[in-house]
């Protein structure tokens, strides 16, 4: 089988990019929950944010987030606002096991999250 964002960050799976910086990428969901949704994901294979390994990932936490803004800028949705979500295993409802930072926006956004 193989990881699906693996698989798009090598070529052999297509996706709609909306940008493509070095250790980071950031699609189009396949299954938009808002008009625009957008994942962010680190090229390298990291299945669960609770695998990562503390400071050695700090610098890639850092470029994920820093990436999100800019997507967020590049959409047009700065002045709007959007919401960011990390679902992290299995209560955190993740079900792709390559951690990808959610960008989501376009609608008025409800809380708490379902
Ligand atoms: P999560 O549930 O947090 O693990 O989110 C995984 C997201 O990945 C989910 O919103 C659907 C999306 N997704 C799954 N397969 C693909 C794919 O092949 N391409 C793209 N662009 N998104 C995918």
């Amino acid at each position: 089988m193989g990881c699906i964002f693996c698989k798009i960050a090598e070529g052999t799976a297509s996706a709609d990019f909306v940008l493509n910086d070095g250790d980071v990428f950031a699609v189009r969901d396949v299954h938009p929950m808002a008009p625009t949704h957008v994942l962010v994901i680190p090229k390298k294979h990291i299945p669960a944010l609770t695998d990562l390994a503390g400071s050695e990932d700090n610098v890639l936490i850092g470029k994920i987030l820093s990436t999100a803004i800019e997507v967020a800028n590049r959409v047009g949705l700065s002045d709007r606002g959007y919401r960011l979500v990390w679902n992290c295993r299995s209560d955190g409802g993740q079900t792709v096991d390559h951690i990808h930072l959610h960008l989501l926006g376009g609608r008025q956004m409800k809380w708490p999250p379902g």
